[in-house]
């Protein structure tokens, strides 16, 4: 530790923030009171003072979090097993409070999967991702899989899935990204990533200009790999397993890591994996 910081303490002195970061650290690296007091009356404080530091409770603000958004939630998750998707019920069998976090069983029908699995199929290509240096599009190593955008609203079929996802989240359909459908075959994966534009990245002030942030994603499960695939959260040690017309949903009301919504695609081991993500936006996605 800096004596400057420190020095010149009084009983009285607020506890600046260079000092809440530092008794967070060293608490959080096992120190104990002795050895802080210890630490402390070395860097120059008086032991009264000192004493009073460690009886006090220390908050540390992350800097610069953004503030947080409104995002979407299907009204009643967490209080019922059946939710109101409109043309009919989901089951939210897996609630989760931080990061806001359901497993929906039954979203989609499995002649709905496959009727996506067969629109998707003759146009798919290398999955691209936002460059948020550029605000383009570029390949990533760290996403291995073939994928498509359909239109919004491009078919009967994805109108009524936009529909029922809408009705589902209390979300205006216009604020959701057309949907993607991905084919990850054996050994693809996505490493693990957060769906939010990073605030700090040079890209992200012209991605904003179509609909604001992302603030929630829906990943819909078209079909059931033979081993792995798994969607996981590591930040809540959650592993999503496929299956067919199944979903998991999530939201994010900051684009910061405090969310925990960081999440990956675990390498499919045999058999393909099918999904498709809806992508929700603050405002109209134009
Ligand atoms: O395929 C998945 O499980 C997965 C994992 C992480 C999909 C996405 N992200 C995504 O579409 O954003
Ligand atoms: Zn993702």
């Amino acid at each position: 530790m800096s004596t400057n910081a420190f020095a010149d303490n009084s009983f009285d002195q607020d506890i600046t923030p260079a000092v809440s970061v530092w008794l967070a650290e060293q608490r959080a690296a096992g120190f104990g009171p002795d050895q802080l007091l210890k630490s402390l009356i070395d860097a120059g404080w008086g032991d009264a003072a000192a004493r009073h530091l460690l009886t006090m409770p220390v908050v540390v603000e992350p800097d610069n979090l953004p503030l947080p958004l409104s995002v979407p939630w299907p009204a009643h998750a967490g209080e019922r097993l059946a939710l109101n998707a409109g043309d009919q019920q989901v089951n939210a069998i897996t609630v989760l409070q931080d990061p806001p976090l359901l497993v929906l069983e039954g979203l989609l029908s499995r002649e709905e999967c496959q009727a996506l699995i067969a629109a998707a199929a003759p146009r798919m290509s290398r999955s691209l991702t936002v460059d948020v240096k550029t605000g383009g599009e570029e390949t990533n190593q760290a996403r291995t899989s073939e994928g498509m955008f359909f239109e919004r609203g491009e078919s009967d079929l994805i109108s009524r899935i936009e529909a029922r996802i809408g009705e589902l989240l209390g979300w205006p359909v216009q604020n959701g990204e057309g949907l993607q459908v991905l084919r990850y075959g054996p050994g693809a994966e996505y490493k693990p990533h957060y769906d939010y534009f990073d605030p700090a990245e040079p890209g992200t002030a012209s991605i904003l200009q179509r609909g604001g942030q992302r603030v929630a994603t829906l990943v819909m499960y078209l079909n059931e790999p033979e081993a792995g695939g798994a969607t996981v959260f590591p930040d809540v040690a959650l592993a999503v397993v496929p299956k067919c017309g199944n979903a998991v949903f999530f939201s994010y009301s900051q684009p910061h890591p405090v969310s925990r919504t960081l999440h990956g695609g675990a390498p499919v081991i045999s058999g393909d994996k099918w999904i498709a993500t809806k992508w929700l936006r603050e405002r109209e996605f134009i």
